[in-house]
């Protein structure tokens, strides 16, 4: 019967249906960002473009990319918010980034948040002085290493200077402290996006190959980017890289430290697991140092495995190649398990994922391993190249919104510039299947016809509800009650609600299960939303 269902659903309706509703201009900008699938030509789409005014996004701000996303997982970093409170209190913890502070660093700022309290009188007469005393207070009360000021809309529209602040600052306290600025003023760019790349450019100006201590314990040592540690899911790719025998450097920013950006240039593998938020990192640390970088993916039990033969292969150590195979054998026992008894009832269901610019992506592998289609996905704010793969690159259009933010020029380090393997070596490998700076993006993974859309608005949102129903709606806290009020699950793919992790075999398992709880319970059906169980007036405007 669910089959049945799948065969039924056409899709082609959507797009026609859905831009009726907008006047005439609206409805062919965003018919750019509405199309039908194919892997095999796979069509362009318009993404990393302003949102239209009077359009309600799921999209976020440059500030939360840059504080919220890149920054904020860090725990012995003290981030304070250059701005009104509003700003600090909204990006402080909702995200689930998770930490455990050890001897190497005990501190834990996670908790706090930091904030200068702009009021008005700072608006008018600047703020600068009030941003120096948030730091020496900072500084008096907890001694930390490293501060980083992220600016807020009102700083850029006044013209405080974060930089000149922060190198006055780190000049009067002295003591190796290292303080950094951040210009990722909310409207900077047309979504978190722009705070991600400005992120990613601060780490490597002012964190990144600083230390050049080595103190693992296992000799493949690598990075992994683009990991935030939701849910726990750094520790979970964490403990499995421990039972292969391979170190983990640095993840950024999940779970991370000073010292672990510090040393991030000593690792001889990065990993991607988030390409959109990260990708700048992963390229810098190559040509400054040498690193090679892959895509990576821990999000289902075959692409987790994947990931890690893909490792091996990179080493080329036949010990650490049969520990894999090992881990991997055993892991798969009890997933495959778990797996078995979660397909008797998702098999066949119908998913719709709408999450930042990786997930969305990521996760229709844990779906396929529960039997259930996606028919429709799409990123918040990624760009071309996440939908499209990264051959597309050059010919992505560079408007002004991308020229506001800050270019840096990267060379190789002076005497730390160590390519990890010869030309050669990086040659045999591609022959053997292996794949460098490469993603090939969503698309090229969706099957042909379903339906792939940039920064949903609320409206498409519904449409999309009203004319598929799918068996679960995967997105954030702004969609879920909702979608929920229209009979609907939706699952939390940002922060997961209260689960996770998610990353992993161990994380896989989870999945399954949670996911056949939240999608197989009949209980949705009975929901009645208030306006479909009481009686309403009706009215029209009259102009
Ligand atoms: Fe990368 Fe992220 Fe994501 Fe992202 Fe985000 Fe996030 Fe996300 Mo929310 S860094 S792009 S800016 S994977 S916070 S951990 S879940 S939108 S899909």
């Amino acid at each position: 019967m669910e089959k049945d269902r799948l065969q039924d659903i056409n899709l082609e309706d959507f797009k026609e249906e859905v831009l009726k509703a907008y006047p005439k201009k609206v409805a062919k900008k965003r018919g750019k960002s509405i199309v039908y699938n194919d892997p095999e030509a796979i069509p362009q789409v318009q993404a990393n473009v302003r949102t239209i005014p009077g359009i309600i996004t799921q999209r976020g701000c440059t500030y939360a990319g840059c504080k919220g996303v890149v920054l904020g997982p860090t725990r012995d970093i003290v981030n304070i918010t250059h701005g009104p409170i509003g700003c600090g209190f909204y990006s402080w913890l909702t995200r689930r980034n998770q930490t455990r502070p050890d001897e190497q660093a005990p501190e834990n700022f996670i908790p706090y948040a930091f904030s200068t309290d702009m009021q008005d009188s700072n608006i008018v007469f600047g703020g600068e002085e009030k941003l120096k005393q948030a730091i020496r207070e900072a500084y008096e009360l907890f001694h930390p290493k490293a501060i980083a000021i992220f600016s807020t809309c009102p700083v850029g529209l006044i013209g405080d200077d974060v930089h000149r602040v922060a190198r006055h600052m780190t000049e009067e306290i002295g003591n190796g402290i290292n303080i950094f600025g951040f210009s990722c003023e909310g409207y900077r760019g047309v979504s978190q996006s722009a705070g991600h790349h400005i992120a990613n450019n601060g780490l490597f100006e002012h964190l990144i190959g600083r230390d050049d201590s080595v103190d693992g314990k296992y000799k493949f040592r690598v990075n992994v980017l683009g990991e935030y540690n939701i849910g726990g899911d750094a520790f979970a790719i964490e403990s499995l890289f421990d039972k292969c025998g391979i170190e983990l450097v640095s993840t950024m920013s999940g779970n991370s430290t000073r010292k672990q950006f510090e040393t991030a240039h000593t690792a001889d593998l990065s990993l991607v697991m988030c390409h959109r938020s990260i990708n700048y990192v992963a390229e810098m640390l190559e040509t400054a140092f040498g690193i090679p970088w892959i895509k990576a993916n821990f999000i289902g039990a075959e692409a987790t495995a994947k990931t890690l033969r893909k490792m091996g292969q990179y080493f080329g150590d036949q010990e650490l190649i049969d520990r894999i195979e090992k881990v991997i054998e055993e892991e798969m026992i009890s997933v495959k398990e778990a797996q078995e008894k979660a397909l008797t009832k998702t098999k066949g269901k119908l998913a719709m994922l709408f999450v930042g610019g990786s997930r969305a992506h990521h996760y229709q592998e844990l779906f396929e391993e529960l039997g259930m289609a996606t028919i429709s996905a799409g990123y918040e704010f990624g760009h071309r190249d996440d939908y499209e793969g990264r051959r597309v690159i050059p010919t992505i259009q560079i408007d002004a919104d991308s020229r506001n933010i800050q270019e840096i020029t990267v060379t190789k380090d002076a005497t730390r510039y160590n390519p990890r393997k010869t030309e050669e070596e990086l040659k045999a490998l591609e022959a053997d299947g292996m794949e460098f700076n490469g993603y090939e993006g969503m698309m090229a993974e969706m099957k042909k016809g379903t339906l792939v859309i940039d920064d949903l608005s609320h409206y498409e949102m519904e449409k999309l509800i009203e004319m598929y129903h799918p068996d679960i709606f995967c997105a954030g806290i702004k969609e879920k009650f909702c979608v929920q009020k229209m009979g609907i699950p939706l699952k939390q793919l940002h922060n997961y609600d209260y689960g996770g992790p998610y990353a992993a075999f161990e994380g896989a398992i989870n999945f399954y299960k949670d996911i056949e709880m939240i999608a197989c319970t009949s209980i949705w059906k009975e929901m009645k939303a208030p306006w479909e169980s009481e009686e309403m007036v009706e009215a029209e405007y009259v102009y």
